[in-house]
């Protein structure tokens, strides 16, 4: 017999002859914004006030525990309760209190969970506290209970990552007592199952075990105090981030200090994280990159199925496209020009896998079972079933037509024709075919089995439902699609050429590539435009930049050193020098005193006489290119807002996370002051430095890039 009790919006609270149980309605995640906290904690207080109840449970509804705190909350005024309140309030209940987990309980959820006295999770459940990738830390008790729970190693390891633990893990590391058996409708199975498990502390009289009052786990104090010691010495590492550090200094306190002082501490640190820019920005990432999907054609049109894909060329990309779409469960045909080549490209796709079973990461059998999903052709026939075929041949304009015009002729009515072009004309290509409507840009980035970012590429006569059908397999393959219009390098390669050019600029005009890879590194990316050069190889910049030769404009400034290097054959890695010296096998380039010299020598063919650059004016100029080439993309509807640029630059071109991608990061620097630097540089040269309209009008109006980003 059950009993329904007075309850809020969006937690529940019914008794089961004397067990409460408490249940979270906030779908989708049942995130724990300010009327869930009020209801939990009302709910607790009238459960443990109530005399029919002994013990209680709380559980989430729908699909998941809870996923944390209200991220959307952050940055807005806090309104109690405050969630350290609810979790200090169910650890010290009188009554024993069992947290029932199915689905997601990360963040202010595993917090939730901590603060109970016992928990159990169903076989799908996924524990942890990722805050660290919000900027953020488990600021309601999670670096005090989880610490004293599972040991100083394993909180920080859970902390720092912010990694998922499956539920045996969970059960191994202790932060578990029980795992239950699955069901379908786990939110219910998980309430029976918590009854009965408070049914069976109850039997066994077990008081309350409140988390915040163990001392096993942190008993060994040297063995503690060196896991803190070591993820202080990681932490340092992690390239100016600020949280990691707040978490180690918590952890410490829990090793050192009493628990209500460790948590003062905790909450201490928390308000300076969630003061820190670097919270915002990847925030900003976090909603970004959930927003790029969401696209008119996605409401338009319907995905096609998809099982069979054709790839046509096996080569670099042609390959890494491959093992993406086996690694998500398609069968793939690979087309090549002729065997030797068909062989080669099986070769590439086999030595992918092979290292996957190498580090064990892969089972044979799953390598197996993944190499029988792949055939091999030359003749394109064998596609004549293909739902979709991505064609990553040279590129070139005729090259690709010829191979579209082979596919329209062999391909099923239906079937989606992809390009896997970094440059060209889609338009030109589509064209080039009968059945425009089908034909589709997916700009993937090397390697392709590795890189997140997939822009889809919408020509101007592509169907709705091929489009939704290039979202829909964006996240088969576990991709962030960014959808791009069709212009010269779409939004990614675009952006990159000019803020790649305002750096050769500054190397003409003075500066060191050196100095500008330093620059481009301490400001949070991977490596330098330079070094990055050399990674990817010269050559494929030298075959743009000639191809673009044609239609340059002859007023533009045009800097040459690039092409020195490159008539020298010094493209980089692959040839063993170029920005850089790499010894034999090494990946790590040495400065080139012979570059040096040839960029001077360049300098005095030019005329120009050289002069300083201090790093701050090499950052704002770096900057300032690439927020004003995205105005652009931005204005032209190349791409739909700012947040698909964001994504694009975090996703496929190393922009630092925390920052949150370049026009976020310009919004944060104030676009008046990066507007300023613009007309300034362009007393120098207003060609290259023309003012993207969108930016002025945003500055004249006050407002930011954020305002145009409403999903
Ligand atoms: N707050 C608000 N919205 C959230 C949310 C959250 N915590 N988690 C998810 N959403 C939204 C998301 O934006 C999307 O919305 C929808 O839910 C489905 O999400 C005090 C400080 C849970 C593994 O970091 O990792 O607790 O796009 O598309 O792939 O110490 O969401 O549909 O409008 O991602 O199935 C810590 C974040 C918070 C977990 C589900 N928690 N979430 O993945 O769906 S900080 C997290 C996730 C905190 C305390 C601190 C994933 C997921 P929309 P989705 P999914
Ligand atoms: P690649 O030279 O490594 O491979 C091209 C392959 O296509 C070769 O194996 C070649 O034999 C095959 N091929 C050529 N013509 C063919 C035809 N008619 N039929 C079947 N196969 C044919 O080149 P890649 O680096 O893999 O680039 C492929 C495409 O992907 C290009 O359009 C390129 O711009 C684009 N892309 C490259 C990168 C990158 O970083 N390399 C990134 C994104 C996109």
């Amino acid at each position: 017999m059950s009993t329904d009790l007075p309850a809020s919006p969006c937690v529940r609270l019914r008794i089961h002859e004397a067990i409460a149980v408490l249940t979270l309605d906030n779908p989708p995640v049942n995130a724990l914004g300010w009327a869930v906290r009020d209801g939990l904690l009302q709910g607790l207080r009238n459960a443990e006030a109530h005399p029919a109840v002994h013990a209680l449970v709380i559980v989430g509804a729908g699909k998941a525990f809870i996923a944390g705190a209200d991220i959307r909350e952050f940055g807005q005024p806090p309104r109690d309760p405050w969630l350290p309140a609810v979790c200090n309030a169910i650890e010290a209940c009188t009554k024993p209190v069992v947290a029932a987990i199915h689905g997601p309980a990360l963040g202010g959820g595993l917090e939730i969970a901590l603060a109970c006295h016992a928990r159990i999770a169903a076989p799908n459940a996924k524990l942890g506290l990722p805050e660290v990738q919000l900027g953020l830390l488990p600021g309601a008790g999670g670096t005090q209970r989880a610490s004293r729970l599972i040991g100083a190693a394993a909180a920080l390891d859970l902390m720092l990552s912010g990694r998922h633990v499956s539920a045996p893990e969970a059960l191994r590391l202790g932060l578990i007592d029980h795992i239950t058996t699955m069901a379908e409708d786990l939110s219910a199975h998980m309430q029976a199952e918590g009854i009965a498990w408070a049914r069976h502390l109850l039997a066994e009289r077990t008081p309350p075990r409140r988390t915040g009052e163990q001392a096993e786990a942190l008993a060994d104090r040297a063995a503690n105090q060196a896991a803190i010691d070591a993820a202080k010495a990681q932490a340092s590492k992690a390239r100016g981030l600020f949280s990691p550090l707040q978490i180690v200094a918590c952890v410490q306190d829990a090793l050192d200090l009493p628990m209500a002082e460790g948590l003062i501490k905790e909450r201490e640190r928390f308000a300076a994280c969630l003061a820190s820019p670097q919270r915002a920005g990847l925030i900003h990432a976090f909603f970004s990159e959930r927003g790029t999907a969401k696209v008119p054609e996605a409401q338009q049109g319907t995905p096609r199925p998809v099982q069979h894909v054709g790839v046509i060329g096996g080569g670099t990309m042609g390959a890494g496209i491959a093992v993406s779409l086996l690694d998500a469960g398609l069968r793939v045909t690979l087309i090549e020009r002729d065997d030797t080549a068909l062989q080669a490209g099986l070769g590439r796709i086999a030595k992918v896998y092979e290292g996957q079973v190498a580090k064990g990461k892969l089972s044979a059998e799953a390598q197996a079972e993944k190499l029988g999903r792949l055939s091999l052709a030359t003749a394109y026939a064998a596609l004549a079933d293909a739902d979709l075929v991505i064609e990553a041949v040279f590129e070139d304009l005729a090259v690709k037509q010829a191979v579209f015009a082979q596919l329209q002729a062999v391909c099923k009515p239906g079937a989606v024709l992809a390009t896997n072009t970094s440059y060209l004309d889609i338009d030109a290509i589509a064209a080039s075919t009968t059945r425009p409507q089908d034909v589709i840009g997916l700009h993937f980035f090397s390697p392709a089995n590795i890189m997140k970012l997939l822009e889809i590429v919408v020509p101007a006569q592509v169907s709705p439902d091929v489009v939704a059908t290039a979202f829909e397999l964006a996240k088969r393959l576990k991709k962030v699609p960014v959808r791009a219009g069709v212009c010269d390098g779409f939004i990614g390669n675009r952006i990159l050429a000019v803020y790649r050019t305002a750096a050769d600029h500054m190397l003409e005009d003075g500066a060191s590539p050196y100095d500008i890879d330093r620059m481009v590194k301490a400001f949070g990316f991977p490596m330098g435009p330079y070094e990055m050069s050399d990674l990817a190889g010269g050559d494929i910049g030298w075959a743009t930049r000639k191809r673009r030769a044609a239609t340059r404009d002859p007023k533009a400034r045009y800097v040459q050193i690039a092409d020195r290097l490159c008539e020298r054959g010094w493209f980089g890695q692959k040839t063993g020098r170029g920005w850089y010296v790499y010894e034999a096998g090494s990946r790590q380039g040495q400065e080139d005193p012979e570059v040096l010299a040839i960029v001077e020598a360049e300098r005095q063919r030019a005329g120009i006489t050289p002069r300083a650059f201090s790093t701050d004016e090499l950052e704002r100029r770096y900057l300032a290119a690439m927020v004003n080439e995205a105005a652009k993309v931005v204005a032209e509807g190349i791409a739909l807002r700012p947040l698909d640029v964001d994504v694009t630059l975090l996703y496929g071109y190393g922009f630092p996370r925390h920052k949150g991608g370049p026009l976020h990061h310009a919004d944060q620097l104030g676009l008046a002051r990066i507007l300023a630097d613009i007309r300034t540089f362009a007393e120098a040269d207003p060609l290259f430095w023309r003012p993207a309209p969108l930016l002025e009008q945003l500055v004249a109006e006050g407002r930011q890039f954020a305002d145009l980003n409403k999903i």
